[in-house]
């Protein structure tokens, strides 16, 4: 967790602007000496902050770096609730076990983690998720809704349509859900999400949404098994794209979102998931634990759970599946 005085620095540099702000005028601000000052000025220059130093006048920025330290990511950041609290490292295996350790503490709503880098990142069912260093968002956010446990997997579906408003808003990209937990463009996935739990038989404790979305990735960033079915925002846009600034728009509008949903229930979210989505009156092919089932997608139900619909006519609610699209 970050320093209250680098907290303080941070935001009187970046308040100031182009203006110079005095070492002495920082100490003041941030309560501390200037030798303190001297120190924070150093460490932000190793998160890759560039800031000027001119005597008699004092530090500018003058670039932040495209990094997603709890820094960058706080500067400007416009929610209430979420990202409030972020935890950052460099590099980790995997930010989901993270947020499970700080959620069993009992880490206030809102609390993020997030990495440059994760060594075994996963999916769903323990798949690999491959999180190459400096190029994606790789993060865990921790929810606490009064909710009973059934309602979890519409949180995947919540945090599906705040990934794509997120991207739309960042982007000139349209990105559509493939459900549950995939964000494709052009058939290519760009963001995955895991959503688990910690719950009691009645109550949600912690809802833990996994976030793995591609950013500034080339193909070569990509293992040749991805290289077909991946894509990165920078490969689609054909620009690179500020990271910090697409995890604030997530974060902005997962909390639009659960509050909406916290004060009228799924149907409002329910009806702009359908209008992303891929699958609905497709032909599909359902993956599920107990078996394959194919058929046209009908939609979801106001639980999230998807219907297919086989060519017997028979409606089926599948609850977790792969889906293949156009078969
Ligand atoms: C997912 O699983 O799509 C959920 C991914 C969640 C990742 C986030 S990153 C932050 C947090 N910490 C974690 O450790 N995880 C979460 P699933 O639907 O099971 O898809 C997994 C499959 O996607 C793999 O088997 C690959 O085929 C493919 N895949 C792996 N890495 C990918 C990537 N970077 N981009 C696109 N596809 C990928």
């Amino acid at each position: 967790m970050q320093s209250t005085i680098k907290k303080k620095l941070l935001h009187a540099l970046s308040e100031s602007d182009q203006d110079f702000l005095s070492g002495q005028a920082l100490a003041e601000i941030a309560g501390c000496s200037r030798t303190a000052i001297w120190k924070h000025i150093e460490e932000l220059r190793k998160e890759g902050f560039v800031l000027e130093a001119v005597r008699k006048k004092g530090y500018r920025i003058i670039e932040t770096p495209d990094s997603v330290t709890e820094s960058k990511i706080r500067l400007g950041l416009q929610t209430k609730t979420l990202g409030r609290v972020i935890h950052y490292e460099e590099s980790v295996q995997s930010t989901q076990r993270i947020a499970h350790v700080l959620a069993g503490d009992g880490a206030a709503e809102g609390t993020l983690v997030i990495s440059d880098e994760q060594t075994a990142g996963r999916g769903r069912l323990m798949r690999e998720w491959h999180s190459s260093k400096g190029t994606g968002i790789w993060m865990s956010l921790i929810l606490k809704p009064l909710l009973p446990p059934q309602k979890a997997p519409q949180f995947t579906l919540i945090t599906a349509v705040a990934v794509v408003q997120a991207i739309e808003e960042a982007t000139d990209l349209h990105p559509q859900i493939k459900w549950p937990n995939d964000i494709l463009i052009d058939g290519k996935k760009v963001t995955g999400i895991l959503t688990e739990l910690q719950a009691e038989s009645d109550k949600i404790n912690s809802i833990i949404i996994g976030i793995g979305m591609n950013v500034n990735h080339t193909k070569e960033h990509f293992p040749d098994e991805l290289q077909t079915i991946a894509t990165s925002l920078a490969i689609e846009q054909g620009d690179t794209l500020s990271r910090s600034e697409i995890v604030q728009k997530v974060l902005e509008r997962i909390e639009a979102l659960y509050s909406i949903y916290m004060k009228e229930g799924f149907t409002p979210i329910k009806l702009l998931w359908e209008s992303y989505a891929i699958s609905i009156g497709k032909k599909i092919r359902a993956r599920t634990i107990n078996g394959t089932i194919e058929g046209r997608a009908l939609g979801i139900t106001d639980e999230g759970v998807l219907k297919i619909e086989d060519t017997t006519g028979t409606v089926h609610q599948i609850y977790s599946a792969d889906i293949e699209v156009n078969i």
